[in-house]
């Protein structure tokens, strides 16, 4: 009932009167006031007027279940949601409700993590108040050798999310970045269960820096957030909902080709590093080499300098620009 009120608070250009949010509920007079109480506490700025009811006049950038839930757009991720006000890390979380049975699509998300994971081991810098936190449980039926395209196929998804309530596009960085001015505002983690040799689920981990005003100086010469990129604050709510709803959109894609045949234009014209020179990090040496673009397989195809083609795989390397980062 509550992500519901919220919704139609900010929906309707007026009041909604307490009548008819008692009506549509079928609850009393008090509950509804009960949970526009709450709604105050939470940050959410309502006035209350007598015979017309009740009117949102300030949003700020509340982080709840309830507000989560009102942002959500439909499509194949959300339909449940999971929140927590701290967690160690939303993948963790994800992966323990994935063996309780959590249908695809389930959506975790924290307002801080205290053991935000990143690649290999890596830490995840994850604050209260600034990003979104997020995984999400998938239970594609692939082989489990193609799991590693679900994170290109999620770095497409937040990033046309951001850019549709942003009107700003991040570049990627394969595989698994999201860049603006050079510096990574967004990572992700893919993570993966299989029985057998099949997938018993996926969890896909993105973590955005959204309103992050300043970083650790550990990170302050390749990490940026939409805030400090914008100069202006996001609401965290909404920009969740968009980009939920464009990962389900580019996930039914690639369910739908078995691969990236279909996504790989627009993931190319994304490419922070496309036609650029690069220098590969493989366990065996670096070399250098340009930039082709990916395979179906999302693969990267870069172009030493005798001429032959490599085919780098996502998670075997890095691979970084010659200059610097990206
Ligand atoms: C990643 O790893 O970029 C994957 C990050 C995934 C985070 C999400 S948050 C929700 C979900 N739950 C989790 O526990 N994880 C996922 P990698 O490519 O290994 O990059 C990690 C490196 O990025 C670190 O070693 C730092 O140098 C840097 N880093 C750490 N925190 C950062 C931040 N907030 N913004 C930018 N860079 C950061």
């Amino acid at each position: 009932m509550k992500a519901e009120i919220i919704k139609l608070l900010k929906e309707r250009n007026g009041y909604v009167s307490g009548q008819e949010l008692c009506g549509r509920f079928g609850v009393s007079r008090t509950a509804v006031w009960k949970v526009i109480r709450q709604l105050e506490a939470e940050g959410y700025g309502i006035e209350a007027v007598r015979n017309r009811g009740y009117r949102l006049v300030e949003m700020t950038d509340v982080l709840s279940g309830a507000e989560i839930e009102s942002c959500m757009e439909g499509g194949l991720i959300g339909a449940r949601v999971v929140y927590y006000e701290e967690t160690d890390s939303t993948n963790t979380r994800a992966k323990v409700l994935a063996e309780e049975g959590a249908p695809s699509g389930t959506l975790v998300v924290a307002e801080k993590q205290n053991a935000g994971k990143g690649r290999r081991g890596r830490g995840w810098s994850s604050p209260p108040g600034s990003g979104v936190w997020m995984s999400v449980v998938l239970r594609p039926d692939i082989e489990p050798s193609h799991a590693s395209m679900l994170t290109l196929t999620a770095a497409l998804g937040v990033s046309e999310g951001i850019y549709r309530v942003t009107g700003i596009m991040p570049q990627i960085k394969w595989p698994n970045d999201l860049v603006l001015s050079g510096k990574k505002i967004c990572g992700i983690l893919t993570e993966m269960t299989t029985e057998m040799d099949t997938i018993q689920y996926v969890v896909t981990g993105m973590g955005i820096n959204v309103n992050t005003p300043e970083f650790p100086k550990e990170l302050k010469d390749k990490a940026s957030s939409l805030y400090l990129e914008t100069g202006r604050t996001w609401r965290r709510g909404p920009l969740i909902g968009a980009m939920a709803f464009a990962l389900g959109e580019y996930y039914e894609r690639f369910l739908a080709a078995g691969d990236l045949g279909t996504l790989k234009g627009e993931y190319e014209s994304r490419l922070a590093n496309l036609n650029r020179q690069v220098t590969v990090l493989a366990s065996g040496g670096e070399y250098r080499g340009t930039c082709l673009g990916i395979d179906r397989q999302g693969e990267l195809l870069v172009e030493r300098e005798d001429g032959t083609v490599s085919r780098v795989l996502a998670g075997e390397v890095s691979v970084r620009g010659i200059y610097g980062y990206v």
